[in-house]
């Protein structure tokens, strides 16, 4: 096997403020996302995926950049391009949140953070959403400044995490919610600190104001989590499938509806009345979906990783759907996948099979998240 390639970084593959700190932890794999860097690899994903379930670690997710929405016409601005209704939103809450186009197709699924009813968070997956909310914004006239902070996420995942955190700042920390945010003081500076994050193993993020005190954050998180055999860490391949968290660009595309991702539970008639894409939404929602996101598991020895989507036929040889991830899952003792199967072929125990890459495999779907061992 010849050795996969390696990634040239210049300016453009923008570094973070903790790059340094993972460089020297030993991080053996980047992927770039919204042009930045996103460690992928530490040890190996499957040594990380254990260590990510037992223990406690700090990710670099400072490529889940910030679009700023700021002005009277804030709240206007970010309802207008998701058909999730922001109503009852509170100053103090995320939201997972579908970003459409006009056809209802998937431009994004970030976490949209309010900090007031005039200042959000957008914090978003892989695309370039700042020029469509500038574009936005600029074409109705909208009173809102709308930018890039300097503000990188940092993560701290793991069932470790509200012990490691609590002893930084205090057991109070305990007692945030799920997707809910406040202030924190690490190392002399107050930052706003989530419970949320892309794992289901608990955890939080710290949301980095500025670069200059990145290493400080990391060194207290690593000082502190000594005791509770912290290491450096990143998205998990294995364990985000087992958990069913959707990675846009890869699982779905802007050829993708919500009601596709299993998201049409954050598609409300009020907010799909209003929104960018709402009346195509609306359309779907009366017929239902033609295909949806669902698990797989695929027979046979460890399949290998799966870059662009496996094909899924059915008994007649007719492409029914697609792979778009796939990994061993140690703790479920078998193959696990993700992908969009069509309707007639989308049921619970329907078999079909997968053209991976090293040849064909049975496959049967199940639900999404993979039910817990
Ligand atoms: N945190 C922050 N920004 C992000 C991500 C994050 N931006 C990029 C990417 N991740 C956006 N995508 C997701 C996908 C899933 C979730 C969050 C962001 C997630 N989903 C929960 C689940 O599926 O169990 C449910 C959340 C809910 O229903 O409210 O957490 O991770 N800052």
């Amino acid at each position: 096997m010849s050795q996969p390639p390696f990634l040239s970084v210049s300016r453009r593959t923008r570094s973070t403020p903790f790059t340094r700190r993972v460089t020297e932890n030993g991080v053996s794999a980047y992927t770039v996302y919204n042009h930045m860097l996103l460690p992928t690899v530490f040890e190996t994903v499957e040594a990380d995926y254990h260590h990510l379930k037992k223990h406690v670690q700090v990710w670099d997710v400072a490529c889940e950049r910030q679009v700023e929405v700021r002005g009277p016409d804030a709240r206007e601005l970010v309802q207008w391009v998701t058909p999730r209704s922001l109503r009852k939103m509170q100053d103090d809450q995320c939201y997972y949140i579908p970003m459409v186009n006009d056809k209802g197709g998937m431009l994004n699924d970030p976490v949209a953070v309010k900090i007031s009813d005039d200042r959000f968070w957008v914090s978003l997956a892989d695309s370039d959403m700042l020029y469509w909310l500038k574009g936005l914004a600029i074409g109705k006239n909208l009173n809102v400044d709308v930018f890039e902070p300097d503000v990188s996420p940092l993560g701290v995942q793991g069932p470790k995490s509200d012990d490691l955190m609590a002893d930084i700042v205090g057991d109070c920390i305990r007692d945030l919610g799920f997707f809910r945010h406040r202030q924190y003081n690490i190392g002399g500076k107050d930052y706003l600190v989530a419970r949320s994050g892309w794992s289901k193993q608990g955890g939080f993020e710290i949301y980095l104001e500025g670069t200059e005190n990145g290493e400080q954050v990391w060194d207290i998180l690593f000082e502190a989590g000594e005791k509770y055999n912290v290491r450096a860490g990143c998205p998990n391949g294995i364990e985000r499938i087992e958990g069913g968290l959707l990675s846009h660009g890869n699982d779905m595309t802007e050829e993708n509806s919500p009601f596709e991702c299993g998201l049409g539970k954050y598609c409300h008639n009020e907010a799909m009345n209003i929104c960018i894409g709402g009346d195509a939404l609306r359309a779907e929602k009366k017929t239902g979906p033609k295909q949806i996101i669902r698990g797989l598991t695929l027979s046979g020895a460890r399949v290998p990783s799966c870059v662009n989507p496996w094909p899924i036929t059915n008994e007649k040889g007719d492409r029914v759907g697609q792979v778009t991830g796939a990994a061993w899952s140690p703790d479920f003792g078998a193959n696990i996948g993700i992908g969009m199967v069509d309707k007639n072929h989308w049921d619970y125990g329907t078999n079909l099979t997968v053209e991976a890459t090293d040849g064909n495999r049975l496959a049967t779907v199940g639900p999404l998240p993979f039910e817990s061992v």
